[in-house]
């Protein structure tokens, strides 16, 4: 708990995550959770990080999401960056979710020690928040939800048809939708899915969220379960 905000903020200091492996390679393990409405990209964005296709993706049938519950992959990145003159792995550990929130046991059994970063992922085509979400991330995690946010806009793919720079579409998007993306301390990453080998695509992002956890010492919020959603 921190004594500061009593809410679960877990004090992860940097060398109880480095470890060594057996060949004496240094590893940051990094929890990544992914968040967003139906249909938004979460399973895709999932793929892009960890430079694979295992997270199953496609159209919603019948108005059943293609994924209806919490699945986490792992994925280690060999000598991914250095660290006080060592170069050291980055695991990254990735939790696919359910539409908007999970429940948030679900995500405790899958990472006790918290997250580190969360990934909220939107459609740049379909901008209109769900009014909630804030609310809810909140009670999710408490008020520092936002210093582990970073927000991830799909079908970047549409604007670059409509001819539309990421600069601009954010000075013309909602209200609700520039707010957010300044209330996140990650900021904003725009992503086609529909281009490149996921690996490819993912390399931003994980830059991106290594420099984010980076920002917050690698320290994890943990998952508030003693609410339901
Ligand atoms: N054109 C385009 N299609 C995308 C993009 N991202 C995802 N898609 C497609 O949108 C559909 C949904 O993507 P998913 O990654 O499964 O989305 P999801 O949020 O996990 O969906 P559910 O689990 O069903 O809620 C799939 O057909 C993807 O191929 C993108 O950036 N551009
Ligand atoms: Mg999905």
């Amino acid at each position: 708990m921190d004594p500061s905000t009593g809410h679960g903020y877990h004090g992860n200091n940097l060398f109880s995550i480095l470890s060594r492996s057996s060949s004496e390679r240094k590893v940051l393990t990094l929890n990544v959770l992914l968040l967003g409405d139906r249909q938004s990209g979460r399973s895709s964005v999932g793929n892009a990080l960890i430079g694979g296709q295992e997270f199953q993706t496609g159209a919603c049938i019948s108005g059943v999401s293609m994924t209806t519950e919490c699945r986490l992959l792992r994925r280690n990145f060999p000598g991914y960056f250095r660290r006080q003159g060592a170069e050291s792995d980055l695991t990254l550990r990735v939790i696919d979710t359910p539409p908007l929130l999970p429940q948030p046991q679900s995500v405790h059994e899958l990472c006790p020690e918290g997250v580190h970063v969360v990934v909220l992922v939107l459609r740049a085509d379909l901008p209109h928040l769900n009014t909630h979400l804030e609310e809810h991330l909140e009670t999710l995690f408490g008020p520092e939800w936002c210093r582990h946010t970073l927000l991830v806009l799909t079908h970047a793919d549409h604007l670059k048809e409509a001819e539309l720079q990421p600069a601009v579409y954010l000075t013309q998007t909602t209200d609700s939708l520039r707010a957010l993306a300044e209330e996140v301390v990650g900021g904003v990453l725009f992503l086609d899915n529909s281009c490149d080998w996921p690996s490819i695509r993912g390399q931003p992002l994980r830059d991106r969220l290594l420099r984010l956890s980076a920002r917050n010492h690698h320290t994890a919020l943990t998952v508030r379960t003693e609410v339901s959603i």
